[in-house]
């Protein structure tokens, strides 16, 4: 049996087409995930959020893989705990940029996902980034940054967000006043 999904949001131009899609193994990863969806909407790139698995949604997977291109996505994030195979797999079947967040499991705290997603076999790249939160808002840092190769407004969004981050700093250099 197949596993089907809804149809993914509809474009309209209050609501663009996403170019970032986010998937994650499970709607437990979504505590971890929602860091990169907030990032990217902080940066207003159209991205949109699924729960697709590896090993409970197979064919859904592959099927969202396979799509995701002539579905206008340009980059995949991937999210996934444990047994992580969900980014490796996504990247065997589509040609797009995905990058990999290794999500924190409760019994190792994150290295098995860590290990898993980015100990790729070369042929099938995966862009790995940290184990949870810091992954997760990095992946949607790296995907802007690969969108603004042709996209100067996200280039700009991406050194503003960079100038408000150095001003937090250098307006609170007392480590006793955060
Ligand atoms: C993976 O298994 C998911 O990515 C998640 O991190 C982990 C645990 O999933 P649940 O048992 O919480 O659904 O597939």
């Amino acid at each position: 049996m197949t596993d089907e999904h809804p149809t993914p949001n509809s474009p309209s131009s209050a609501n663009p087409p996403p170019r970032v899609g986010i998937i994650m193994g499970s709607h437990s990863d979504w505590n971890t995930m929602q860091h990169a969806a907030r990032v990217l909407t902080e940066l207003q790139i159209p991205h949109e959020e699924r729960v697709v698995s590896a090993h409970r949604t197979p064919d859904l997977l592959f099927r969202y893989a396979e799509r995701a291109e002539e579905r206008g996505l340009e980059v995949i994030i991937a999210g996934a705990g444990g047994a992580a195979h969900l980014p490796g797999m996504c990247a065997s079947k589509t040609v797009l940029p995905v990058l990999g967040v290794p999500i924190e499991s409760a019994v190792l705290r994150g290295v098995d996902s860590l290990l898993s997603i980015v100990q790729m076999p070369s042929g099938v790249p995966v862009g790995t980034l940290a184990i949870g939160t810091a992954g997760a808002v990095n992946a949607a840092l790296l995907a802007a940054s690969i969108l603004a190769v042709n996209t100067p407004a996200i280039r700009e969004a991406l050194r503003t967000f960079r100038k408000v981050q150095t001003q937090k700093v250098l307006d609170h250099p007392n480590p006793r006043q955060p």
